[in-house]
């Protein structure tokens, strides 16, 4: 669909889950889209030779490396997409920026504050010279996650008093799943909280246009022992046999706080990968002195809003169905009532990143920006570890 002859030249590091995702959407963005640049599928990045040159042929990139040094060096690379675990985010996103290189990195941004206020000033500092970074918190580009937003901007749910977060998943239930790199702090940053927390946090922020000023927390590991995988990829993984050594988990299965908002708003934020039954349930719920709207991610091309402005007799919450034309990014896609899915979060997300890039403008979330959800991460466990007490969220500027 694409009209232009400019192109981006994308090299990607990671082929897991994240990078599936992230290649199945530049392999559709520019084909569904009118950009002012292509996307080029270049180089895709990964340690073991096998798995990264079966990637590569499978995901659709032109070349592979197994060294992301070269992918950053190379001069015929104008886009690094980081979709490794959190321990190398920082190295790799550093690196690029370094390299003149635009930055699009996963969620959370970092696993540490410090490297999250490192790789910050290096936006900033890049930023000069027209590079631009972006992190990865796909939700905000479900249609109907963008048009809440613009609902609370526009007034139409007066001033928010509640917000009400909840992603649950339950995929290590079973205390015989192995310890994949998720489990592991100094893989991770942190369990349940940074993995899915972080989307609930920066939805949450995004829709009220608030940002949470301080918490009170508990985070609990459920289970804190488990049996050294075999294999893994992506959020599958096997051990070998009964028998197979344990290690440690060391982070938290499940994070529940409360939070104050600084427009006013009290929320609760609940993250746990041990709700049974529940295998990616996003729900956000925001209640205001003129109205309510709700997403649930498991009915993600809907809202239920309730206006309390219309007539006593008429009141009740009602379901928008957002597949028209006028709702954001929905022109592009099928006629009204023709559902989208997941991945298409993705695919916007690579839309906007594109469009900034190509236009010279700043995409958001901004590093900043998630170094602000990385900052409330932080805030969040240290009040678990003090006992629940309230602490408040360091400012972005230290
Ligand atoms: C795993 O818990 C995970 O894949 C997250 O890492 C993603 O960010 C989320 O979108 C779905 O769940």
């Amino acid at each position: 669909m694409s009209t232009t002859d400019r192109e981006l030249r994308i090299g990607m590091v990671g082929y897991a889950f994240m990078g599936a995702a992230h290649s199945q959407a530049w392999r559709t963005v520019n084909r569904v889209f009118d950009l002012p640049a292509r996307a080029r599928m270049a180089l895709i990045c990964g340690r073991d030779t096998g798995k990264v040159a079966d990637a590569a042929d499978r995901l659709g990139w032109d070349a592979y490396t197994t060294d992301w040094r070269d992918l950053i060096n190379r001069d015929d690379i104008d886009v690094v997409d980081v979709c490794t675990p959190g321990d190398s985010h920082a190295e790799i996103a550093l690196a690029a920026l370094a390299a003149g290189k635009h930055v699009l990195c996963e969620k959370p941004l970092a696993n540490t504050v410090a490297e999250a206020r490192a790789m910050t000033a290096a936006a900033e500092t890049a930023r000069a010279a027209g590079v631009r970074s972006m992190c990865g918190f796909n939700y905000r580009r479900v249609p109907a996650v963008t048009m809440m937003r613009q609902l609370v901007a526009d007034g139409r749910l007066g001033v928010i008093r509640h917000v009400r977060a909840t992603y649950l998943q339950d995929w290590i239930v079973d205390p015989q799943f192995p310890l994949v790199w998720r489990l592991q702090k100094d893989r991770a940053g942190s369990g349940a909280l940074g993995d899915i927390g972080a989307h609930i946090i920066d939805l949450t922020q995004f829709v009220t246009g608030q940002r949470i000023t301080g918490v009170s927390a508990v985070t609990e590991t459920f289970v804190k022992e488990r049996p050294l995988p075999a294999e893994s990829s992506g959020l599958a993984a096997t051990v070998d046999g009964s028998a197979s050594p344990t290690g440690p988990v060391t982070v938290d299965d499940a994070a529940v706080f409360v939070a104050r908002l600084d427009g006013g708003a009290l929320a609760t934020y609940e993250a746990s990968r041990f709700a049974t039954g529940r295998k990616n349930a996003l729900r956000v719920e925001i209640n205001g002195s003129l109205g309510s709207v709700v997403f649930d991610l498991e009915r993600l091309n809907e809202l239920e809003f309730y206006d309390a402005t219309r007539p006593g007799a008429e009141q009740g919450f009602s379901k928008i169905l957002v597949t028209e034309g006028d709702h954001p990014y929905m022109s592009a896609w099928w006629p009204p009532g023709h559902i989208i899915g997941y991945e298409h979060s993705f695919t916007h997300e690579m839309r906007d990143f594109i469009e900034a890039v190509a236009t010279g403008v700043d995409p958001a979330p901004s590093f900043a920006d998630a170094l602000q959800v990385q900052l409330v991460l932080d805030a969040v466990t240290r009040s678990a570890e003090i006992g629940s007490s309230w602490t408040e969220v360091e400012p972005t500027l230290a």
